[in-house]
């Protein structure tokens, strides 16, 4: 099957180094329609010889003893902090995963700068496609005396997280290798999740429940993410909720859910969301980061 790859991560991440690393040729170089912002598209190129296999596969990283060709193309998205559509750029990924076909995606996270990259991680987890993790500048971090147990954020999230230097190309076969081996979207989804308190949870519910009962059709993408983004704000999720539920119950709830959230924890819903998972980005921090070298690191 060819695989449709959507590349993703915050901006200077080196997204555009690890696309020049990964694909060949290019399938396609445009704009995105409605705004100026590139599109590019690569084909994969194949990064592992057979008889190097054995060198490459991990089973600690997910990958499974058995070398599978990896045929796609990879999309360079724009870089992003956040999916919530206030610039241009974010509404080209956002319109991206609402209305493209793609079957996987790629988040690169730059290793020196966790905490602000897990924002955007925590949100491609709950669209619950095949995703994979490139730790990118696993080099920097070592400069300034930090050293990410990926094993460990890879348990913790339940997807694969394979250490990279893009710049250089280190790591970018064992990527490969991760992204050609095959898993279901299901166990993506229930991989992992954040409790967001039950005002949160219970309209998350509300909307599962109407998108239930309006449609037939498979969504796009889980219910559970087009609820959260509709709660944080997304006007390209809204615009796609709106033609399935109509806008008045969508309305209604945001404000319900609104005066509830000011009530009880005096902030926006956007800011209670971004709280939440700040707090799990720190536990999460406190368990992966460390400032000794662990045996497994062999990048650098
Ligand atoms: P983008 O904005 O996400 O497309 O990032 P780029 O690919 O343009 O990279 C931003 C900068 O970081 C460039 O100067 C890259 O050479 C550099 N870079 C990318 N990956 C790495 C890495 O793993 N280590 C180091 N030290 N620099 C990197
Ligand atoms: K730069
Ligand atoms: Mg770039």
């Amino acid at each position: 099957m060819m695989k449709k790859i959507a590349l993703i991560g915050n901006p200077n991440t080196g997204k555009t180094s690890l696309f020049n690393q990964l694909t060949s040729s290019y399938a396609y170089v445009g704009n995105w329609s409605g705004v100026t912002v590139e599109k590019k598209v690569g084909k994969l190129k194949p990064l592992v010889h057979p008889g190097e296999l054995s060198k490459y596969t991990d089973g600690a990283s997910g990958a499974s003893g058995q070398f599978r060709d990896l045929d796609g193309e990879l999309i360079d998205l724009p870089g992003v902090y956040t999916l919530n559509p206030l610039t241009n750029d974010e509404a080209v990924v956002s319109q991206f995963l609402i209305n493209e076909p793609f079957t996987d995606v790629l988040n690169i996270v730059d290793a020196s700068q966790l905490q602000r990259n897990l924002h955007l991680t925590l949100q491609l987890i709950e669209l619950g496609k095949p995703l994979v993790i490139g730790l990118n500048m696993v080099d920097v971090a070592k400069q300034h005396g930090m050293y990410i147990n990926y094993k460990r954020l890879s348990q913790k999230l339940k997807i694969p997280v394979i250490p990279i230097i893009a710049r250089t190309g280190k790591g970018c076969r064992q990527l490969t290798q991760q992204m050609a081996t095959t898993y279901t979207e299901t166990k993506t989804a229930q991989s992992f999740q954040i409790y967001y308190g039950h005002i949160i949870e219970k309209a998350i519910t509300r909307i599962e429940n109407e998108l239930t009962a309006k449609t037939k059709k498979r969504l796009p993408l889980p219910a559970r993410w087009l609820a959260l983004q509709f709660f944080e704000g997304n006007s390209r999720v809204y615009d796609y909720l709106q033609s399935i539920i109509a806008s008045p119950f969508l309305d209604q709830l945001y404000k319900e859910v609104q005066i509830a959230i000011k009530k009880t924890e005096s902030q926006t819903i956007h800011h209670y969301i971004y709280r939440k998972r700040n707090q799990y980005i720190q536990s999460l921090l406190v368990d992966v980061e460390e400032t000794t070298a662990p045996q497994a690191t062999t990048l650098t």
